[in-house]
């Protein structure tokens, strides 16, 4: 076993550092420090990773980001017996998975948006390209991923992909994301499939 935490200061890879403590799991941290500037993350970060973002968790060479799947995927992994997540059948699990998800979701956004409002007072027009340039570098990401691979999970149609389809039938209307190859490919795979025909007959 080797883990590295690919952590920015000042930044919710935090978590992450914590959850490792907790876990008393041997791991290497490798430090990034932001821009004065800009507050961005350095473009080294981008080596290990497209998004260029951190937390990056690697462990045996394998990459993954995303703070709530880095912990899912900590606690599948080295948690087996269950000190730190709740097993499938407790009664807790439920409410577990949604804080696991909800860290980076519904409650914590409006919090988020304070700082891009905040960001748009002092930078200004330079907010926008800002916004431009982590959009491409998503789809750029998304469209490499699904070049390299039939679905977002691997090989094989995963709950992922379900996941991942309100996002990008929503970012493919736009004139200047809807040409990417592999997305649009995805997008009629997935759209053929039966459930997902109930589901519009449900009502977008
Ligand atoms: N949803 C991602 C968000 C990752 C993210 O935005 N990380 C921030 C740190 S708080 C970052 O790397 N910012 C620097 C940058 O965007 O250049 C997660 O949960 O890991």
């Amino acid at each position: 076993m080797s883990i590295k935490l690919h952590h920015l200061n000042a930044s919710r890879s935090q978590r992450l550092v914590w959850l490792l403590e907790e876990l008393q799991l041997p791991h290497e941290i490798v430090h990034y420090t932001r821009d004065t500037q800009t507050n961005l993350a350095p473009a080294s970060l981008l080596k290990i990773h497209p998004m260029g973002k951190s937390p990056l968790l690697e462990d045996d060479g394998v990459v993954i980001a995303e703070t709530g799947a880095i912990a899912e995927y900590l606690m599948a992994k080295y948690d087996p017996e269950h000190k730190l997540h709740p097993r499938a059948d407790d009664k807790d699990f439920p409410k577990y998975l949604e804080w696991i998800h909800a860290a980076e979701g519904a409650p914590f956004l409006p919090f988020l948006l304070s700082v891009y409002v905040g960001l748009a007072e002092t930078a200004g027009a330079g907010l926008e390209t800002r916004i431009a340039d982590e959009q491409l570098k998503a789809v750029t990401f998304m469209e490499k991923h699904l070049s390299e691979n039939a679905y977002f999970g691997g090989d094989n149609f995963t709950a992922a992909d379900c996941l991942m389809g309100f996002g990008l039938l929503f970012i493919a209307m736009r004139p200047d994301f809807a040409d990417y190859p592999s997305i649009k490919a995805w997008l009629e795979k997935v759209q053929a499939r039966p459930a997902f025909q109930r589901m519009l007959e449900v009502g977008i």
